[in-house]
């Protein structure tokens, strides 16, 4: 059979377009693949919830790539290594309660268990606003990454969802949108981002957990961004915080996606009897 180069381009615009037709209204969006989008998402898909990433660069992994100052090992502690085990990735003791993992190991099998999941992934795409109605948001606002890279005055594309999670890491893209949109305030102490605080691992990978919750109505922060959103510190290379604090964030939306389709259900039940 002789290959048509046309035909290469077809499958892939078509396919590409059926996936993104397919994927125009989610369970969840995702803004940003690093580790706690990551995880956050390879939960909820493997309960069977719509889940897609938009991820601004090339390549998906965020900071979990380069380790420590480009050394290629992350450390986790105690309950981070239970979810490094759960994506089956090789970790290695180091003394009590520290354990190493491959960066490169962790990152790659953590996207391929999440995609095989289900998670549909759009690379290359960035999130630069969001949706807002009755003071809810209901999805987000995305562009090529290369339109904003070169300049373009090109308009966005729309993306609904019942929830969208911040998941951008340190530059808390979305909630700095967000929080100049708003008419009312943010669930932090002062209504506003409160920033990140100085380098403190003990701290640090306590309060990620701790802050992985309800930003503004619909809008969940986990990560890095949960931190710099609700003013606790940063803690470096130790990357169990981020699988903890995906892991936590999965939990709480799976039951308010329960619960909220337990509620239509009723009532597309009471509709129907009457
Ligand atoms: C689409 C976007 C946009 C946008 C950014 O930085 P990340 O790895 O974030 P986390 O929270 O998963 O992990 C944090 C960790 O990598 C880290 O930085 C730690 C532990 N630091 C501690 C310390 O002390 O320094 O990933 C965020 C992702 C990246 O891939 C960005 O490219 C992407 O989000 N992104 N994607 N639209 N507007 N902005």
């Amino acid at each position: 059979m002789k290959l048509k180069d046309e035909k290469i381009t077809k499958a892939i615009v078509e396919r590409y377009m059926k996936k993104f037709i397919d994927n125009l209204n989610q369970d969840v969006i995702i803004a940003g693949a690093g580790p706690a989008g990551l995880t956050t998402a390879y939960y909820l898909a493997k309960k069977g919830y719509k889940v897609s990433i938009f991820e601004r660069k090339l390549s998906i992994g965020g900071g979990m790539w380069g380790g420590g100052m480009m050394f290629n090992e992350i450390v986790v502690g105690e309950d981070g290594k239970k979810i490094l085990d759960e994506f089956g990735i090789n970790s290695e003791k180091y003394e009590e309660g520290y354990y190493t993992a491959d960066s490169v190991e962790a990152i790659s099998t953590i996207c391929s268990k999440a995609t095989k999941a289900g998670v549909k992934i759009f690379n290359c795409i960035s999130v630069e606003d969001v949706m807002i109605e009755k003071n809810s948001v209901c999805g987000v606002v995305i562009n090529w990454s290369s339109v904003d890279i070169a300049g373009l005055h090109v308009d966005p594309l729309s993306v609904r969802s019942r929830y969208v999670v911040e998941a951008t890491g340190h530059p808390l893209e979305v909630l700095q949108i967000l929080e100049k949109k708003v008419e009312d305030d943010l669930f932090t102490k002062t209504g506003k981002i409160m920033g990140e605080k100085s380098m403190n691992a003990e701290i640090g990978e306590k309060t990620v957990v701790e802050n992985t919750k309800e930003i503004y109505n619909n809008v969940y922060v986990v990560g890095m961004a949960a931190n710099a959103a609700f003013g606790t510190n940063r803690m470096g290379p130790i990357f169990g915080g981020m699988l903890l604090s995906g892991k936590k964030l999965s939990d709480i939306l799976i039951k308010r996606l329960e619960e909220s389709n337990k509620i239509k259900e009723k009532i597309e039940g009471i509709v129907n009897v009457e």
